[in-house]
């Protein structure tokens, strides 16, 4: 059968993954957004479901604000050891509250994860080894170095001294390790050539967990930079055996929209087959190579039925009940300014605006594909000069362009404005009678369409080009969101934006 990759799209950077007899259970980076770092299930490694988040609630885990997208969590390892789920993970914060490396545990993935355990472990890009001896190693990277120590599970104290223990081949930003116990070989997996176009995994081995480590000779075993191949910037992978002893890698890679390359979905979790050669070194995708389509049949638990790859997603969001998984907040939520009613979803106004980096109304969801289309019912009525509710496409607070509900001059219009970087232009204002209306975002690869629907008809009020909101362009380690929010732009909300539904179909 052939799968298709990315197996999980839109901003899903860093996966790891463990396994539990015939479940697979993978998380990703999530950065500023929270609930932070999602937690998806899957029996068959192409199609996942978001079974919830490490991080739910705020007595958990500052978020530093300002910094857009670098700041928050990431690069997480998911690990399962004596029964017990554990999360290690970074919380960026240059300074801030909660800064540095900690985990999570929960015997139930399902679930409520525990509150942070820190750990005194500098750097980035955390992982757990547990040894054979029952000796728990803690790996990570710094200073240009890979490094391990010994740390106790319990009280989370570190146990030994930081010993390096590999700087890899030579490119540039050695990150993201993890460690692997096979056929009496420590295998260290890094990345290298940092999280762009030169991106690449390398692997070395020794015979003792502290080294010394020999690089593979086939080094980078897996990288698609300088190939004309429609997936770039592959890297930051964890390697995994199936319950049939198949070999595979997750693994972060892009895909990009234009050339020059630039990318507005972020990055995006793959799907790697691993064999081993017969000098014991691990070959990943096609000869060091991933394409986006891979034949195979050693796929778990997969039947003729089973439908694979990037299926159109279709959601249909009534907001009845609790708030589906995949919305997220920027920060940690405010109390009380995302609610759900019998109404829909409503959101309380305060006075920051979607240019600034700070708490505000606004849920997204990740835009998932290049070729897709979204829709919301919103009713508003604002009542002071600037109040405003609408939909928007969010790369951070100086990327993103937006329709909404406003009030300019005494009189209530519908406008559609953009922001790139340090231009900001109101491109479209146009009375509005009625206090409810149905906006549409309609997306192909260069352009974001806005507009709203009257009557039979569908009015576009505007466009603007997805080069503008691409990492490449004004971004940093995310990918971009599709927004629902409201806002008093520097006055507090006399009144609730109601959202009845929202609506995406990709394509
Ligand atoms: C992460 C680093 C990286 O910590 O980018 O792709 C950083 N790899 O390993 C943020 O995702």
């Amino acid at each position: 059968m052939i799968y298709r990759n990315p197996i999980i799209a839109g901003m899903h950077p860093d996966p790891s993954i463990c396994r539990v007899g015939e479940d697979y259970f993978l998380v990703n980076s999530s950065f500023e957004y929270f609930p932070g770092i999602p937690v998806f299930h899957s029996r068959n490694l192409i199609q996942w479901d978001l079974i919830g988040h490490c991080i739910t609630r705020n007595s958990q885990l500052t978020i530093r604000k300002g910094f857009p997208n670098e700041t928050g969590t990431f690069a997480p390892t998911i690990r399962y050891h004596n029964g017990t789920f554990y999360v290690v993970c970074t919380n960026v914060t240059y300074g801030g509250a909660d800064d540095g490396n900690f985990f999570v545990w929960t015997k139930d993935p399902f679930g409520e994860w525990s509150d942070p355990v820190w750990l005194d472990c500098p750097g980035i890009d955390p992982s757990f080894f547990f040894d054979e001896d029952g000796i728990t190693y803690y790996i990570g990277t710094a200073s240009g170095q890979i490094y391990l120590c010994q740390i106790d599970l319990n009280s989370g104290e570190r146990i030994s001294e930081y010993e390096n223990i590999w700087a890899g081949t030579g490119g540039n930003d050695p990150e993201g390790p993890h460690l692997y116990k096979y056929n009496g070989w420590y295998y260290l997996l890094i990345s290298e050539g940092g999280t762009e176009y030169c991106h690449m995994i390398t692997v070395a081995r020794s015979k003792s967990v502290k080294g010394p480590y020999e690089s593979c000779p086939r080094n980078p075993v897996l990288t698609n930079r300088s190939y004309g191949l429609s997936i770039k910037a592959v890297g930051h992978g964890d390697l995994f055996f199936d319950q049939n002893n198949n070999w595979w890698s997750v693994c972060l890679g892009i895909r990009p929209i234009s050339y020059p390359y630039r990318h507005n979905l972020g990055r995006e979790t793959m799907l790697v087959p691993v064999v081993w050669d017969k000098d014991g070194w691990p070959v990943f995708g096609r000869n060091g190579l991933l394409d986006e389509e891979i034949e195979t049949d050693r796929l778990p638990l997969t039947d003729d039925t089973c439908e694979v790859g990037l299926f159109p997603d279709m959601v249909l969001d009534d907001f009845r009940g609790v708030l589906r998984k995949e919305w997220n907040f920027i920060y940690n939520p405010i109390e009380g300014a995302v609610e759900l009613g019998t109404e829909g979803l409503s959101l309380q106004g305060n006075s920051v605006s979607l240019s600034e980096a700070d708490s505000l109304a606004w849920i997204g969801r990740r835009q998932e594909h290049h070729v897709f289309y979204a829709r919301t019912l919103l009713y508003f009525d604002p009542q002071n000069e600037g109040e405003e509710a609408g939909l928007c496409i969010y790369m951070n607070n100086k990327h993103h362009y937006e329709i909404a509900i406003t009030w300019v001059n005494g009189s209530r219009i519908l406008m559609f404005r953009r922001q790139i970087g340090s231009l900001w232009k109101v491109e479209q204002q146009i009375p509005y009678e009625k206090m409810e209306v149905e906006f549409f975002l309609n997306a192909d690869k260069e352009h974001y369409f806005f507009g709203y629907v009257k009557g039979y008809e569908r009015i576009v009020l505007g466009s603007g080009e997805t080069a503008y909101l691409t990492t490449e362009t004004g971004g940093k380690f995310t990918g971009n969101y599709i927004g629902l929010y409201a806002t008093g732009n520097g006055r507090a909300c006399c009144n609730k934006a109601v959202f009845k539904w929202f609506e995406y179909v990709g394509k």
